[in-house]
């Protein structure tokens, strides 16, 4: 009997360890393999010294109690004493300036308020390892990156390194709603429990703001940008002041989104009018009122004239002068107003794609300096393939931000795994040719090809109160992914994989390999089985969920055909010179290549181009067989990817492993469900046989039109 009880606290033992449901993201700590290695970091944690004090330092403190005892098996030991025992130094510039050379002080000063360097220091005939930034808030960046190169095994104390933000503001926004649900959300309810705050702190709040702070982002906007004027109540501003206080420490400053028409609905207005003398004063009080529960308040987000929400127009006053308003309330306390350029006429519009450019681009330089501009990475909605947006490159005198969507709305939502950073680089590396030839959008959005000093790369959240945080496993990815190119844009998809993938599954090199193929090749598996060759918005309705080539009825710009135009005689939107021009809103070195369909990278073919469907593409297929190969191959791709994961079945732990299997095995069956439904729709216009190559779609077409998802999450209010 005592054996079997035995045994069976054994069993139960070994699998709670073994457990693991992902909550710990990438700051799960394994313990190190490498012997060599976890002598030298046990000997590092045993000798901890600050210099000076900040409640930044307490978090670094606790980031320490957590990582080292599962690291190395034993807890940190903080020192009092500098010299005595200590083996790591910790602090501020200025607070080691007598133990630093004048070269290491320059260097660092440079390395601005949230860069760090860290490396060793002899002193007095011994040597210490240092990480020191000029602000608290860089040593922590610098000790979460010292973690991570322990972690990943790849820590050289003899290596010197030295970073630094590339971008001012990295910051999320949440598209959360103060029920606490969320628009595009597909990771269950909002971390934020307005209704229990400001008296309940959600431990949770301390473990987002962990993760944000060890991949950098340094902003976070709290709700949905189809704003509720609530939340600039002086009741929710106390509820805003607990997150805020409890952020502060972690580098981590709160922005709010601003409804446009607030002055009317809790100041008691009858105009939200941006010129009027009542507003203006409004919107002054509101923000005095704002800094003073939260006196590093970050500013305001603002969807307007937009999609039904509220914004200047309704009084003939433009984007700039709405935006100006809120700007010059916040500019006394150093906040920023950010205001975004996804924008499409309330009435129909030749082209949505020229929207943006039609209304942004006149108002160039009337913006005030704390106003960024945020532009979704594309000009239509988050495609799984978009050309980059037109507005980069052709608003010399504006601060221009870019806005990622990190949710999966358009991407799989939460049973599919893609993987975004290789999006995001794509973008990223795209060549504006202005203001300079060599110019790229990373350049503009960082200021090193516009000079813009203020700078921001926004991601919409992908984070829900599901125990994983991103309802998909491998989401956790895209907000690691965005965190990190939010930093430094100039990195590869393929670096991040690498570092995300070892701290959260390890080491090991077959899984380390097999799962980073897996994530760069999901992207362009998903782009295949769903929209390949530049077709784009043809989703289901309302929804966003699963095809839907054939979604008709209600306004044209939401509609699929509008879109992919396809007929009897060919496919694809012409938006040429001799269709709608939104081609001409691009640089003329992009015009002249991409007007013509033989030099237009395939990718982007049917975005800018109405084809016949016999259309002879370089491989020497016609357009037709060509559209059919990408769908089968995109399908084939998420096959492979399936039986990649599962030859890891031994070597990952059981409750991860079967997340990802059964989601995986969904997302073959909507890969097929894309390609089939697809190639079926199109075939009838095509009326063309299948290529002999794939696999014939099977199914009906009918009945895959009648699908309905009426519990699909994350559904956006009616407006
Ligand atoms: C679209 C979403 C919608 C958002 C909108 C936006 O479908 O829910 O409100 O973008 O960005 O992608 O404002």
């Amino acid at each position: 009997m005592k054996t079997l009880l035995f045994v069976l606290l054994w069993i139960s033992m070994t699998f709670s360890v073994s457990a693991n449901d992902g909550y710990k993201l990438w700051l799960d700590y394994q313990p190190i393999e490498d012997a060599n290695l976890k002598i030298q970091a046990s000997q590092l944690f045993s000798g901890i010294y600050f210099f000076g004090e900040s409640p930044t330092y307490d978090v670094i403190r606790k980031e320490l109690q957590i990582a080292a005892p599962k690291l190395v098996g034993s807890a940190p030991q903080f020192k009092t004493e500098r010299l005595a025992e200590t083996q790591v130094w910790l602090g501020k510039r200025e607070e080691l300036s007598q133990v630093l050379g004048l070269q290491q002080q320059t260097e660092l000063r440079q390395l601005g308020e949230e860069g760090y360097w860290r490396g060793t220091i002899d002193f007095q005939g011994k040597t210490y390892y240092a990480i020191i930034g000029n602000r608290p808030i860089g040593v922590l960046y610098g000790v979460f990156d010292w973690l991570k190169s322990i972690q990943t095994e790849t820590f050289d104390p003899k290596l010197e390194k030295s970073d630094s933000p590339k971008v001012k503001l990295r910051m999320l926004n949440h598209w959360d709603n103060l029920d606490r649900t969320v628009e595009r959300g597909y990771a269950g309810f909002s971390i934020w429990d307005w209704h229990k705050l400001p008296g309940y702190i959600d431990p949770r709040y301390i473990d987002y703001a962990r993760a944000n702070a060890s991949i950098g982002i340094n902003a976070v906007s709290l709700t949905n940008v189809n704003a509720n004027a609530r939340i600039l109540t002086t009741d929710f501003m106390k509820k805003a002041k607990v997150l805020a206080d409890l952020f502060r420490p972690y580098g981590i400053k709160v922005f709010l989104t601003a409804r446009f028409s607030a002055p009317i609905e809790i100041g008691g207005l009858k105009t939200a009018d941006p010129l009027d003398p009542e507003v203006i004063a409004f919107w002054k009080k509101k923000t005095d009122e704002m800094y003073s529960f939260i006196p590093d308040f970050g500013g305001y987000l603002v969807k307007a004239n937009s999609e039904g929400q509220p914004g200047p127009h309704e009084y003939q006053r433009n984007h700039a002068e709405g935006a100006n308003l809120l700007a010059d309330a916040l500019a006394p306390h150093g906040g920023v107003l950010i205001w975004r350029a996804f924008v499409y006429s309330h009435e129909l519009d030749e082209d949505r794609h020229k929207h943006a450019n039609l209304e942004f681009e006149p108002l160039d330089g009337k913006f005030r300096e704390n106003v960024i501009i945020q532009v979704k990475n594309g000009a239509i909605d988050f495609m799984p393939r978009e050309p980059f947006h037109p507005l980069f490159g052709a608003m010399d005198s504006t601060n221009l931000g870019m806005e990622f969507q990190i949710t999966q709305e358009y991407l799989g939502q939460a049973t599919q795994l893609v993987y975004l950073a290789p999006m995001w680089e794509e973008v990223f590396r795209s060549k504006t040719y202005r203001p300079t030839p060599a110019a790229t959008v990373a350049g503009i959005v960082d200021g090193t090809d516009s000079g813009q000093k203020l700078t921001l790369v926004a991601g919409v959240s992908n984070i829900g109160t599901d125990r994983n945080w991103t309802g998909h496993l491998m989401a956790q990815s895209n907000w690691y992914a965005f965190g990190r190119m939010a930093w430094n844009p100039e990195l590869s998809s393929e670096e991040i994989a690498d570092e995300w993938v070892k701290m959260t599954f390890g080491q090991k090199p077959e899984p380390l390999a097999k799962i980073k193929e897996i994530l760069l090749e999901s992207r362009e598996a998903a782009v295949n089985y769903m929209m390949p060759l530049g077709l784009h918005h043809i989703m289901g309705w309302d929804h966003h969920y699963g095809p839907g080539p054939w979604v008709t009825g209600g306004r044209p710009d939401w509609t699929s055909l509008y879109y992919h135009q396809a007929d009897s005689l060919g496919i694809g939107f012409d938006r040429t010179a001799s269709g709608s021009d939104a081609l001409g809103q691009y640089a003329p070195e992009i015009v002249e290549a991409w007007s013509d369909p033989t030099q237009i990278p395939e990718k982007y073919l049917l975005w800018f181009h109405h084809l016949p469907w016999d259309f002879k593409l370089p491989s020497g297929r016609t357009l037709w067989d060509e559209i059919g190969l990408h769908y089968d191959a995109g399908v084939k791709s998420a096959r492979q990817i399936q039986a990649n994961w599962n030859s890891l079945e031994s070597e990952i732990d059981p409750e991860r492993f079967d997340h990802v299997r059964q989601l995986l095995a969904i997302q073959v069956q909507e890969a097929e469900w894309w390609r089939n439904s697809c190639l079926l729709y199109f075939e009838t216009f095509a009326k063309r046989p299948f290529p002999a190559e794939i696999e014939k779609p099977t199914g009906d077409l009918e009945e895959y039109k009648s699908r309905k998802f009426p519990t699909a999450p994350g559904i956006r209010p009616k407006w």
